[in-house]
């Protein structure tokens, strides 16, 4: 694949020091063609560059908190819970609490199972990579699991599709962390091409109404993981 000047890729964010890297590329290999291992260095270059430099428009970093009172010690603010029968408290009970003062509690008491959870709508950019972390509490077998979800959405605000983090199944007096992707590994899930939002979810499942201790989240992290670009490259000889 030949890079000709005046060819443009498309790639949100980095289009500026990409294309500047490219036409260093193009620079270099016109000048000498015997160096295309300088144009190639220059080409590995700008990938590094592109990678450090922070993404425009006022959107947020890599790597910033994307979720708003991530630990809940504003409260339960910018955050809301599914259904409107489930109990969503903040509780400053130190055993429940992982992080700062306050840790969200979850559960439903009215003699119904299933499904329950808090979550947070946050603007995202379809095909970019995020990924989610915050730790969960768990220690009453009324609910079989607690878990992270991440719902992509439309502009029309449906479920495109969704990603789960592992299950929190056994109960113990403790916090674990949760991740998307699972492995907690830094990188990125990507958001489906025509997302706009991610609601953020701290989900438990009940299976034996009513629990009388409820699950707790706390310290969640949703961040954006930059964009990740995989040109082909093939090497001509000449
Ligand atoms: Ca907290």
């Amino acid at each position: 694949m030949l890079f000709q000047p005046g060819s443009r890729i498309r790639l949100p964010f980095f289009s500026f020091p990409l294309t500047a890297g490219l036409r260093c590329c193009i620079l270099a290999h016109n000048m000498r063609k015997r160096t295309l291992l300088a144009s190639l260095i220059v080409w590995l270059c700008s990938l590094l560059l592109a990678a450090l430099v922070s993404p425009s428009s006022g959107r947020a970093s890599s790597g910033s908190n994307l979720l708003q009172n991530p630990g809940f010690e504003e409260g339960k603010e910018g955050w809301s819970k599914f259904p409107s029968a489930a109990t969503f408290v903040v509780t400053d009970t130190t055993q429940y609490v992982h992080g700062g003062r306050w840790a969200a509690s979850l559960n439903r008491t009215d003699w119904v199972g299933g499904e329950i959870y808090i979550y947070q709508d946050v603007p995202v950019l379809g095909g970019q990579f995020y990924s989610l972390s915050g730790w969960a509490y768990k220690n009453d077998s009324g609910f079989s699991c607690a878990k992270l979800r991440i719902e992509w959405k439309d502009a029309a605000l449906q479920t495109i599709n969704d990603e789960e983090s592992h299950l929190l199944a056994e109960d113990e007096d403790a916090y674990h962390l949760l991740c998307i992707p699972r492995e907690c590994n830094g990188d990125g899930v990507q958001a489906p091409n025509n997302a706009v939002k991610a609601r953020i979810e701290g989900v438990a499942i009940i299976v034996s109404p009513n629990p009388p201790t409820p699950v707790f989240f706390d310290d969640l992290s949703f961040t954006f993981q930059g964009s990740k670009v995989y040109l082909p490259l093939i090497v001509k000889n000449y």
